[in-house]
């Protein structure tokens, strides 16, 4: 009897007030156009890193997903949240106006590669150009929430 060894492809959940829910494996994310950029951050424990990522902006790939916001109406956006997980449980947010064109505009990534090396297995990194503390670098992202109907008071 034979078996098959297929290596473990990384996968990311896009959930939440979508049309168009998915799940995107790293090569799914080659299939938006391609930003590189060089980035430095700074970490308490191991100190200021430098790093060339590649991929798609998330603005891009989340506007696809059909966020459930009229988008003629740039106040609708503000009410959106941006989940981030690592397999890892590591877990931070975005507002959807820190990477709409219309605000803040961040060029938010989700790598494909780090300094040449295809995130294929390890799974998509977010990169945040703007951020001068590395901790939103999320590695090995597992799921991706985007959120407009969290309990307001
Ligand atoms: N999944 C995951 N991503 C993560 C972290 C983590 O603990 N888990 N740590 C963050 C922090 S604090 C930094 S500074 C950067 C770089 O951390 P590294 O030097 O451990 O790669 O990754 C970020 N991304
Ligand atoms: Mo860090």
């Amino acid at each position: 009897m034979s078996q098959t060894l297929t290596p473990p492809v990384a996968e990311l959940a896009l959930s939440g007030d979508l049309a168009r829910p998915a799940r995107l494996t790293v090569p799914d994310l080659l299939g938006w156009p391609q930003h590189e950029v060089r980035v430095a951050f700074e970490c308490r424990t191991s100190g200021v890193q430098h790093h060339t990522f590649a991929g798609p902006l998330l603005y891009d790939v989340l506007s696809d997903a059909g966020p459930g916001f009229d988008p003629d109406r740039r106040k609708d956006r503000l009410r959106f949240l941006i989940a981030v997980t690592g397999t890892d449980g590591h877990h931070a947010l975005l507002s959807w106006a820190e990477i709409d064109p219309d605000f803040a505009y961040a060029p938010v990534l989700l790598a494909t590669s780090i300094d040449g090396t295809p995130l294929d297995l390890a799974g998509s990194q977010l990169v945040l150009p703007q951020d001068r503390c590395g901790a939103r670098y999320i590695s090995g992202i597992r799921a991706i929430r985007v959120d407009g109907r969290y309990a307001r008071p």
